[in-house]
């Protein structure tokens, strides 16, 4: 009773708080209190940045109740929480997403205005949160989303890096990496909780005591390096919902606790540098994508934030449930974003059993119950293994408590298979190898209930590939698929206000309902012989693809043409997303321009006969120390050196490199593109999930038969896509071939390695490694056989997008390309991250949403 007292009492504070949101009078108070408070300025000295940090304040306080309520709602109601642990958020902005969340956008807009300030400029004073690599850290950034907007109670977890993924420049062609110091102006989303602290142990002995209650041998962990984690947390709003869920960041901070040896031994200045050296856990994301390091720190980021995270997930369950640990499983599921937080469950495990005294396989059998674990990639240089004497020196205890659940794990398989050592030997979690380690896959894999891809063609390859062995173990009901999604908030109404609005008027719908319910775009479909209405579709693309060439004339000082067909490939650099099969055609395209023009064909006709006018445009970072991605960056910027500055090719080509491809790049790159390219070796790209965010804005796909484009083709109609390509089961079979008859270099690619060797675009040997891969190292990634398909498709897509010159009486383009593009989006409904977030909870999970 008095809890709920204190729920109601607190919708009065609610009501008063809430009113910046809707009112104008509230908004302007508050913000002129913050500015003045806070901010310790005035509103005559007032600039956009502190005008940005009155904002986000004035719209955190509103927020900071529906979180407060959320908390106390979830802890009253006492269902079953879901907790997402992952090592990268890729967040972005936080207050436009807010503002649409909370449906205060307009009253904010127009309350600034008053104000003298103007909404889209204040909103870009915000620096990107970017927490994460690509794919992976932002699909745990729709998530929790998806998990408020469909009321679940759902925590994320996570690291608060002082330095997210690096800013890339460009110099002369090539990446520079230069640090991102995002906190450089304090963060309002950020809640510091100085007061939740848990200590993380690292190194130190175990030795064996005696309980002096129950008489039993126990293991005692000892003698370690301490370091406190101490929570940060940032309050996720729902759309057209109170439910705010939390994410919570982990800083690693120094303890109080003085080493008095190194005191002692009168090293004053050692003794603090240890303790200063704590913080370094948690200051940078390491910024590769697909590809494992192994670095001891990177090992030390993980424990310390799954140590964290679990010492804090059994805390909040001892409040309410004190030791009834039988109760665990149905309160709590975890779910783990790759093997990074693997850890989890050797921690989990050690919390029962060493810490509160549980027999090993009563232990066991809950820890079991609460993971799942979902797989992004089957790449092997992507698969995390441990050294064993790297991950005993650091977490001896931990070691010990791997090698226990292997022995357990192997006793039941042998008595399963007996005799079997082969089985044996793939299957264990501990690889008998130079260096002997431990493969975290197959640990996440006997430590969890549910293993999952995350589309239906890599769902399945891993079944037949590199988790093979474990079906046969555990049957194949362990293994399921859930094919990614993207929110419909950030990606449509955000990113594309303009088509989030004609969509909203056209079905009826003024409160945006359909960004809950994205399954109702399909009645879009009924528009698409409306002339009318594919005019206006038409001409907010034009209106994005204007606001795109401003963006690629701001960062790069190229003129982009906005009525050219703008071919897009933005994504992490890649020799298996191929942007160098995007590039060569790119050059062969140029190279026969050229061939035409000198054979006296005329620009005009070969608009007309061969050619339409484009830009090709990129962006995408490379790991720092990922030579061949960095060498195919090179080449796409030298290309763009001597395509744009070749008098005679005019708008006929453009090739552009956009620099620092992040998220908020992304909401202004996806609106403004007519084709992307989705072009990874078949089998290799496990889902992608830009091709989702390109489908809903209205662009056309080009992609190969892999990930989420089998599945985006299955919605939208193989008519509204263009595919190519060797499929998936061809690769093997390809790439042996390869290796002992050769690799057959067609006559188009030929032309463009010789135009690259002849040194037109600077220095060949630097490109050395690109060309020598595919020609005499086995063409791992099959741009040899798909090449010429590629051409294929773009010569078919290119008769669909037409002459088109800007003019929106083109009929022609209006019912081939357009219409496309409207059934493309009718059909996306599927890919939003409600729908698989819903898949989860019911799957996986088995949570139910809170009642409101
Ligand atoms: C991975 C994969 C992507 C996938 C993403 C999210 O490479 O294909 O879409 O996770 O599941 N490392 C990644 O980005």
């Amino acid at each position: 009773y008095s809890q709920l007292k204190v729920l109601d009492s607190n919708k009065g504070t609610t009501q008063t708080n809430q009113g910046v949101l809707t009112s104008k009078d509230a908004f302007e108070e508050s913000f002129v209190r913050h500015v003045e408070t806070t901010l310790a300025r005035n509103m005559y000295n007032c600039d956009n940045l502190a005008a940005y940090q009155a904002t986000s304040n004035t719209i955190r306080d509103a927020l900071l109740i529906d979180w407060a309520n959320t908390q106390q709602k979830q802890t009253i109601q006492d269902g079953k929480r879901v907790y997402y642990l992952s090592l990268e958020f890729l967040m972005g902005r936080a207050m436009d997403n807010a503002l649409i969340n909370l449906n205060s956008r307009d009253n904010t807009k127009s309350s600034l205005t008053e104000l003298g300030f103007n909404l889209e400029d204040v909103l870009e004073q915000e620096p990107d949160a970017a927490l994460g690599n690509g794919g992976l850290g932002r699909l745990a950034a729709c998530f929790v989303d998806s998990l408020s907007s469909k009321n679940y109670s759902g925590w994320g977890y996570g690291l608060n890096y002082q330095y997210g993924i690096f800013k890339q420049k460009i110099v002369d062609g090539y990446q520079i990496e230069t640090p991102d110091y995002w906190l450089k102006y304090s963060n309002p989303w950020e809640i510091m909780r100085n007061e939740i602290q848990i200590p993380v142990d690292f190194y130190g002995y175990v030795y064996e005591d005696h309980d002096p209650n129950t008489g039993k041998a126990k293991k005692i962990w000892a003698g370690g390096e301490r370091v406190l984690a101490v929570a940060a947390d940032f309050p996720i709003p729902g759309f057209n919902t109170d439910n705010t869920n939390n994410l919570r960041l982990w800083n690693a901070k120094p303890t109080n606790e003085f080493d008095f040896t190194k005191f002692n031994a009168g090293d004053y200045q050692q003794s603090v540098a240890a303790q200063q050296r704590a913080e370094s856990i948690t200051s940078v994301l390491y910024p590769n994508d697909n590809f494992e390091s192994g670095k001891e720190l990177r090992l030390k980021q993980q424990y310390f934030w799954v140590s964290a995270s679990l010492h804090d997930i059994v805390r909040r369950f001892k409040k309410n449930h004190k030791n009834n640990w039988n109760k665990f499983a149905d309160q709590i599921a975890i779910q783990l974003n790759d093997t990074h937080p693997t850890l989890a469950i050797v921690e989990l495990q050690r919390i029962f059993v060493d810490l509160e005294g549980l027999e090993w396989d009563k232990a066991w059998e809950i820890v079991t119950k609460v993971f799942a674990y979902t797989n992004h990639t089957v790449m092997s240089e992507a698969l995390e293994k441990w050294p064993v004497d790297l991950l005993g020196r650091l977490l001896p205890r931990h070691l010990e408590i791997i090698y226990d659940i292997n022995f357990n794990f192997l006793s039941d398989v042998e008595k399963k298979f007996p005799g079997d050592r082969d089985l044996l030997g793939r299957v264990s979690v501990i690889e008998e190898n130079h260096p002997k380690s431990v493969r975290m896959a197959s640990l996440a894999i006997v430590g969890s209930h549910k293993v999952n891809g995350v589309a239906e063609l890599h769902s399945e390859l891993i079944k037949t590939t590199i988790f093979k062995d474990f079906v046969k173990v555990f049957g194949k009901d362990k293994f399921t698929n859930v094919t990614n999604g993207i929110t419909p908030r950030r990606w449509l109404r955000q990113a594309n206000p303009k088509l989030a609005a004609l969509i909203a008027e056209k079905l009826n719908d003024p409160n945006y309902e359909y960004l809950t319910n994205l399954g109702s775009l399909k009645k879009l479909e009924q528009f698409v012989n409306d002339d009318e209405f594919l005019k206006r579709w038409d001409s907010i693309k034009f209106d994005n693809k204007v606001k795109l060439a401003n963006l690629i004339k701001e960062t790069t000082n190229i003129e982009v043409d906005p009525t050219v067909l703008f071919d897009v490939q933005v994504k992490r650099i890649h020799e298996y997303k191929r942007q160098q099969l995007n590039i060569f055609a790119v050059i062969y395209r140029y190279l026969r321009i050229k061939e035409l023009l000198s054979q006296g064909v005329s620009v005009e006709e070969i608009k007309l006969k061969h050619y339409i006018s484009k830009a090709s445009i990129f962006g995408g970072k490379a790991a720092p120390g990922y030579y061949m991605a960095k060498t195919i960056i090179h080449l796409i910027n030298k290309v763009g050196d001597v395509v744009n500055n070749d008098p005679e090719i005019g708008n006929l080509l453009k090739v552009v490199f956009v620099p620092d491809y992040n998220v908020s790049k992304a909401e202004i790159i996806t609106p403004g593109s007519d084709l992307s390219n989705h072009i990874s070796t078949a089998g290799t790209e496990a889902s992608g999930t830009s091709n989702m965010k390109f489908a809903l804005n209205g662009g056309l796909i080009i992609g190969t038969v892999d990930g989420a484009n089998v599945e985006i083709t299955r919605e939208i109609g193989e008519e509204n896509i263009f595919l190519f390509g060797n499929l998936a089961e061809s690769v093997e079979e390809l790439r042996h071939k390869h290796i002992f008859e050769g690799v057959h270099i067609s006559e188009t690619l030929a032309k463009v390695f010789s135009a690259i060797e002849s040194g037109i675009f600077g220095n060949p040997d630097e490109y050395r490694a690109l060309i020598d891969g595919i020609r005499y190292h086995g063409d791992y990634y099959l741009v040899s056989d798909d090449f010429d398909l590629f051409l294929q498709a773009h010569t078919k897509l290119e008769k669909v997008f037409g002459h088109h010159g800007g003019d929106a009486n083109d009929t022609d383009h209006l019912h081939k390309w357009v219409k496309k593009s409207v059934l493309s989006v009718a059909n996306m409904g599927f890919f939003s991250s409600d729908r698989c977030i819903d898949e989860y909870a019911e799957d996986i999970w088995n949570i139910e949403p809170l009642s409101q």
